[in-house]
Formats: structure tokens, sequence, C-alpha cells
């Protein structure tokens, strides 16, 4: 194929089946085009035999929005490129990447058709016994690996190179820092939650602390982050989970993956509230996502901690005081952009069906209000929580 075209679904089964050896007989091929994301197109390619692949096409524009919204297309490399350097440093928890093309912008990759995304499985209550290690070990492989701490100094500047992401950068610049925190004509506001949001736009306090996080945002490439790290990106099943759409991704502040992260467990918590009526599976519920939000807290830090003291090649880094106050700052980063992330998933643009779906217009305006409640005090006490024991304490006393 030449010049760019948006696929059809017979572009699509074509594209996969000239770049895999799986599926043989191209006339029994089937496909769906089943995205339902914000940007991209995604298409299903099945055989008559049971197999299936994924073709990810990236439009021209945001497609949340429409073509007035353009896009790069260039997206779809940083994609391909982050997913396979991810899966170098973590293969058991990235999703594997078949065939980049740069002129369709388009990535073939494995269908995880065991999987479910996680965020559904979270609202519908579902428990999975492995979720913290599995996404602790995930995050300090991908970002110790590809840090200062890993890589000589010539090393991790061309990797900054090539993974500068301007445009997608740009939209979480706007989305997660700026827009929330005034009247911008993005936002989407619950009317429940009206007064609550315009506090957002007066509040100086909150917002030079905001301006802090988006300059180390703007201008802290720690590590190649996924950079979208929410439970939207996550497919899981009981044994295992895989890390998808890394559009995103960028050298950046490592708190901000796990900020992301954190951020989405904590509003799956906040939407319980609303989404599950019985009292009893509430709680139970809820206990469990708070065991997941502090083992993955523990087997993040100790992991990457351990990687420093052990593999550090680079002389001054292996200082040990040194690397505990940069675990100390990467706490504090995680709970500054967790609490951003709260905020904009509630009041800005793109917000999160943990939320959304709750049925009761009242409850939902409820859950939201304490989700503004916690990011605010996320983000204003980043510094002074100085343990996962004292953030879980904040949360059931705002709670409580
Ligand atoms: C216009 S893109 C809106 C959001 O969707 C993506 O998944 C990112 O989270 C982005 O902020
Ligand atoms: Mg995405």
């Amino acid at each position: 194929m030449a010049e760019y075209r948006t696929f059809t679904n017979d572009d699509a089964m074509r594209f996969a089946d000239e770049h895999s050896g799986l599926f043989g007989d191209h006339s029994k091929l089937s496909c769906e085009e089943f995205g339902d994301g914000n940007l991209n197109l995604v298409f299903r390619v099945s055989n008559d035999k049971g197999s299936s692949l994924i073709v990810k096409q990236a439009l021209p524009y945001a497609r949340c929005v429409g073509e007035s919204w353009p896009l790069t297309i260039d997206r779809a490399r940083i994609e391909a490129e982050v997913l396979l350097k991810h899966r170098k440093l973590c293969p058991e928890h990235t999703v594997e990447v078949l065939h980049y093309d740069a002129e369709q912008a388009a990535i073939l990759m494995e269908d995880l058709k065991d999987y479910r995304i996680l965020r559904s499985e979270l609202i519908a209550a579902k428990q999975f016994p492995h979720l913290a290690e599995q996404l602790a070990s995930y995050m300090a492989n991908t970002l110790y690996y590809s840090s200062d701490f890993a890589l000589t100094g010539p090393n991790k500047k061309q990797q900054v190179g090539k993974f500068l992401n301007p445009e997608l950068c740009l939209i979480t610049e706007d989305l997660f820092f700026t827009d929330p925190y005034c009247n911008h004509e993005r936002n989407n506001i619950h009317s429940g939650i009206r007064a609550e949001a315009q506090q957002l736009w007066h509040d100086e306090v909150l917002q030079a602390e905001v301006a802090q996080l988006k300059a180390d945002f703007l201008s802290k490439p720690q590590a190649l982050l996924h950079g979208d790290l929410h439970s939207g990106s996550i497919f899981i099943n009981d044994d295992n989970c895989k890390v998808i759409d890394a559009e995103f991704g960028f050298y950046g502040p490592i708190g901000f993956d796990v900020g992301s992260l954190l951020g989405n467990l904590l509003l799956n918590y906040l939407g319980h509230f609303g989404l599950t009526a019985d009292a009893a599976a509430r709680e139970t519920q809820q206990q469990y996502l708070l065991a997941q939000i502090e083992t993955l807290w523990q087997q993040f830090s100790r992991q990457f901690s351990a990687l420093m003291s052990s593999e550090c090649r680079e002389p001054a880094l292996q200082n040990s005081l040194y690397q505990q106050r940069f675990m100390q700052q990467i706490w504090a980063d995680s709970l500054g952009y967790a609490g951003c992330e709260l905020i904009r998933r509630t009041v800005g643009l793109a917000h999160v069906a943990d939320l959304d779906t709750i049925g009761d217009s009242a409850v939902r305006g409820q859950c939201e209000a304490k989700a503004l409640k916690l990011g605010r005090e996320l983000i204003l006490q980043r510094h002074s929580l100085s343990s996962m024991a004292q953030m879980l304490t904040l949360l059931r006393y705002q709670q409580g």
C-alpha cells in the first residue's frame, strides 16, 4: 500500500494477512472494527479456525472529537516503538507488536482474546489476585531500565530524542493540567458538581501545586513512560495482565505512570459508592482495591529500589542516600499525578465509566465530589503524606 488512507475492513484483512504467517487462506478471513477509544480505528481480523489478530490504525484526527481536532499519525510509530521497547524490558506484561507500517500508521498485534479490559472488570466488581504485583513489576522494569540508572548519558539522550511526542504530550498538558482549573469549553461537568468545579477555577493554592506538577511533566525526562496508564490500557485475566495503547509514551517523570494507575484505582474505589448498591459487596470490593493500591506501591518501590542498589552502573547515582531521596520524590510525584487524574477524569474532556455509568444522578454527583476533594488533598499533601498507610488513612477519613 502506498499513501495513507483510512482502512476499510478489507484493507485491515489484507494488512494482517500480508504481515503475518498466521492465516494462510485470505478468502476465509473476517473482520470487525470495534474501537471505542478516543483516538483510533481498531480491527479484529479472524480466520475460520479461530485465529485472530488486531490491526490498529491512527486516524489523522481525534476520533472522539472529529476532524476539527487534527492529530499526527506519527503517534502510531511512538506507540509501536514504546511497546517494542517495553516488551523487551517486561515481556510478560506488554502486548506483542508483530508489524508496524509507517505509511499507513498501522500496527499489527496479538489479539488478547483470553483477556478483558481491566476497567470494565473492576466496574463489574471482579477481583484479580495478581493485579498489583504484575503491574508493579511492569512499572519497575520498564521505568528503571529506561532511566539514567540503567542507560549511559549519550544513549539516554538519544532515547529521549527518539520518543519526543509533542502533539500527544500537548493533549495531556492541556487536559490534565490546564482545562480543569479554568472555565474551558472542552470541560464536561455534571450538573451536580458545578459549584465544586467552579471552586477549582479560583483555587490559587491548588493551581500553584498543579503548575509545579505540570512543569515537571514538561521538563523531567526520567524514564520512558507509557504515558496513559489507566485501567482502559490494561488487559487482564485470572493469571496475567498485559499493557496496551502506548501512544502517549515519552520520556517524563516516573511518578506520572505510577500516579495515573493509582488515580484510576482510586476512581474505581470511589465509583463503587454508586456502582455497588449492596453494602457488604461494596465493602469487600473496596477493601480489595485498597489492598491492591497498597501492594502496588510496596512492590513497585521495593523492586525499583532493589534495581537501583544492585544494577546501577553510573557511579554517582549509586549513592544510597540519593536513591532514597529519589524514591521519596517518585512517591510525592505519584500522589500529585494521581490527584490530577482524579480531577481531570471528573470535570475534564475525557471521563471514565467508573463514574459516568453510575445510574443515580445525585449519587453520581456525590461520588464525583469525593473524587475532586480527594484529588485536591493528594496534590496539596503529596509531600507531607509520607507513607501509603497515611494516604489510605486520609482516604478513609475523607469518606467517613
Ligand atoms: C483526546 S484524547 C483524551 C484522552 O484519551 C486518552 O486515552 C488520554 O487519556 C487522553 O487524555
Ligand atoms: Mg488510549
